[in-house]
């Protein structure tokens, strides 16, 4: 007799069956629009994935995106028609339990598509935490922090605004981190712009910048070191996705600011290529950009052999997406940058029973089986596309 039982038993197996994978476009307006580079948001898109398992469990996911196929290529209703055709059939039948082996079959039916295959990974990890009474943090190895420092992001383009809304955050002690939205403007109305936020906050609270690829690297020699001699502590993606030599030349200059990788890395191979290039000082880790929490967990390792920081990066996810980030985050060495999970604060409404909770300028890990939020079912069929 072995002195320890297996976690799953053999009777258990043919419980942990999928038997069911349905997906709903939610559309869930922001307490105010949201204007990045490439475009500007006044409700969130979102996929959330229901799963159930033979053993009657259920497990919800979630796949954000951000203004439509404009952030990245996959937009809800492109994730919506590739789970329901290709992902959903490929898994039916299959053990929930065996993540990697979910992870290569869905590889099989569909190349990249890595939101949505993170939102059904999500749900996978959900629907066996709960059958097994565990987070899941604890099925990945389990959990060396509860709680991440969250920054806020400003992001309405009207510094005015921004100060006042950076000061609401301070005085509710939620954020003293405040990442800005710049380059949809030129570059000089945004040196303007950080230039009053720095002077208005400076000393009370940190900044960063995130370009969100819209600048040149003409354009970031000259502004990198501006936003440096301002205090900016990391600037976010300044330059396109593809060109990782500008980003490690930028790095190479003095009085340059750290920089943080952001779309150009989605897989390991990206990630590789950014540490071999020495384009990035941190990267910023998503789900919808690593296809799920496993991947997550790759990217990260990569990232720490190539000694690049982790930031624990978010697409304006519910407190669905951001307890699945909070699951892989808590189970992290390192992540010396902290994360950026304000999503369930900027939304009119949450699709969970229970908000993740936001105090002290951190956001604290749910405790619970799976991701440990319930989904609320009446929040999702007011927000569910028709
Ligand atoms: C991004 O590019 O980082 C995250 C926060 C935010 O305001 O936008 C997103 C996407
Ligand atoms: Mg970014």
């Amino acid at each position: 007799m072995p002195d320890t039982l297996p976690l799953v038993t053999p009777d258990m197996v043919s419980d942990f069956a999928i038997t069911a994978i349905r997906s709903t476009i939610a559309d869930v307006p922001t307490v105010r629009q949201h204007k990045l580079s490439q475009t500007s948001v006044t409700a969130q898109s979102y996929v959330i994935v229901q799963l159930k398992l033979a053993n009657g469990a259920e497990g919800v996911g979630e796949a954000a995106t951000l203004g439509g196929p404009r952030w990245s290529e996959e937009s809800v209703e492109a994730i919506k028609a590739n789970i329901d055709r290709y992902l959903a059939p490929a898994l039916i039948g299959a053990r929930a339990d065996l993540f990697e082996a979910a992870g290569m079959r869905m590889d099989a039916a569909a190349k990249r598509n890595n939101a949505a295959k993170a939102a059904i990974e999500s749900a996978l990890f959900d629907a066996v935490g709960k059958t097994l009474g565990l987070p899941a943090s604890a099925l990945l190895g389990g959990a060396v922090r509860g709680s991440v420092p969250v920054l806020w992001t400003l992001a309405s383009g009207d510094p005015a605004q921004e100060i006042e809304e950076a000061e609401g955050k301070l005085a509710a002690r939620l954020h003293r981190t405040f990442k800005v939205k710049i380059g949809a403007q030129a570059p000089e109305a945004d040196m303007a712009r950080m230039r009053r936020l720095a002077t208005a906050l400076e000393g009370r609270a940190e900044l960063i910048v995130d370009a969100n690829q819209a600048w040149d690297e003409t354009i970031s020699v000259r502004c990198l070191p501006q936003l440096a001699e301002m205090g900016v502590r990391l600037v976010e993606q300044p330059v396109p996705a593809w060109n990782l030599a500008a980003m490690a030349r930028l790095r190479a200059r003095s009085g340059s600011p750290p920089l943080l990788a952001d779309e150009c890395v989605f897989d390991v191979h990206d990630m590789l290529a950014v540490a071999a290039a020495g384009a990035a000082d941190a990267v910023s880790l998503k789900l919808v950009k690593h296809a799920g929490l496993l991947g997550l967990r790759k990217v990260a390792a990569v990232a720490e052999a190539g000694g690049i920081g982790l930031y624990g990066g978010c697409l304006l996810e519910s407190s669905v997406g951001a307890a699945a980030h909070m699951q892989v985050f808590a189970t992290l060495r390192e992540l010396a940058w902290g994360c950026e999970h304000f999503g369930p604060q900027i939304l009119t409404a949450d699709l969970v029973t229970q908000p993740l909770r936001f105090a002290d300028f951190h956001i604290h890990l749910p405790t619970g089986p799976g991701l440990g939020v319930t989904l609320d079912e009446a929040a999702l069929r007011r927000f569910a596309r028709t």
